[in-house]
Parts: C-alpha cells; sequence; structure tokens
C-alpha cells in the first residue's frame, strides 16, 4: 500500500510536470544554429525572444567543434569556459528554463566565446504584478495539491500553478522518498 501510495504521488508528479508543460522552444539561432563562424548574432537572436519559465531552448551544433556550457556573469563576460555550472556535449542539448532571470551560455572550444559563440537568454517571470507583494497562498499538502486536476486548468492558471510546481518538486520528491 505504501508502494501504490508512492508510485500514486510520483505519476500524478509526472503527469503534471509534463501536463502543465506548455512552453514554446525556441532553436537557438534558428536554422544556422550553434555556430562560431560569425553567421549569428546571438545577442540579437535573443533579444527578439521573449523566454518565459517553462520554455525550452535547443542547441543544433557538430559536437566535434563546439559544445555548450551554462556559467555565469563574469564567466560570460570575460568568456572564462573553465568552471561551467553545467556543460552540454551531445550537439543536440534541450534545456528547459526553469528560473527566471539571465541564463547565460557559451562554447566552451577555445576562441570561440571571443568570437560571440555566446548568448543571454533573459527569462522573464511569468506572472508580473506590478502591485504584487510575494503573496502565494498558503499551500496546502504536497499530496492533495498534486491531486488537482491539471485538465481542468485554464492556461493562465496552469502558468501560475506551474510556478508553483517549480516550488513543490522538492516537497513531493520528499514525499516519494527519493
Ligand atoms: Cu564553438
Amino acid at each position: 500500500m505504501a508502494f501504490f501510495g508512492k508510485n500514486v504521488v510520483a505519476f500524478l508528479l509526472m503527469t503534471t510536470l509534463f501536463g502543465v508543460s506548455i512552453g514554446a522552444v525556441y532553436k537557438v539561432g534558428d536554422s544556422a544554429g550553434w555556430t562560431a563562424m560569425g553567421s549569428v548574432d546571438y545577442k540579437k537572436w535573443a533579444s527578439t525572444k521573449n523566454f518565459h519559465v517553462g520554455d525550452e531552448i535547443v542547441f543544433i551544433y557538430n559536437n566535434q567543434f563546439h559544445n555548450v556550457k551554462e556559467v555565469t556573469h563574469q564567466d560570460f563576460q570575460s568568456c572564462n569556459a573553465t568552471s561551467p555550472m553545467a556543460t552540454y556535449t551531445t550537439g543536440s542539448d534541450s534545456i528547459t528554463l526553469k528560473n527566471h532571470g539571465h541564463h547565460y551560455f557559451l562554447c566552451g572550444i577555445p576562441g570561440h566565446c571571443e568570437a560571440r559563440q555566446k548568448i543571454d537568454i533573459m527569462v522573464t517571470p511569468v506572472s508580473q504584478r506590478p502591485s504584487a507583494s510575494p503573496n502565494y497562498p498558503s499551500l496546502p499538502s504536497a499530496s492533495s495539491t498534486l491531486t488537482a486536476p491539471s485538465p481542468a486548468l485554464n492556461r493562465a492558471s496552469s502558468l501560475q500553478f506551474n510556478n508553483l510546481l517549480w516550488a513543490l518538486v522538492p516537497l513531493a520528491l520528499l514525499a516519494v522518498g527519493f
């Protein structure tokens, strides 16, 4: 019974996560992909997009010549690839934007970042209410929240729900016993 309960929670967690993930998918550099050939101005490319939490960015490149490293703002500025927060090397790297704020990526191959193979992805918060203080509704227990039927939610509330959900993931994982 305990196992059954845990599985149900895990199942609900997964379906809820995927059920409300309705973010956009952006191919970095569009048809040019992730390159150091100078054909893409990634700063300009990013400035034409409006990234939100839950959106996905995809880096497409030949992994013999390039890679993707997520770095701090300082390392982004100085093209320092030696202490990345994350490294991607498949050549088809799909990254879901989980937090708002800046996400800095560069190619770690020597010289490429300097050749402007770097990108600053600015993720805007899903719900921006100028006057709202952080007034998250008091959360019920993780399990009762997760049983809320996601199909019934409209788009707006499911987006907010998605935000809340990320805050709940640690709770849920705790409940599942990971
Ligand atoms: Cu490169």
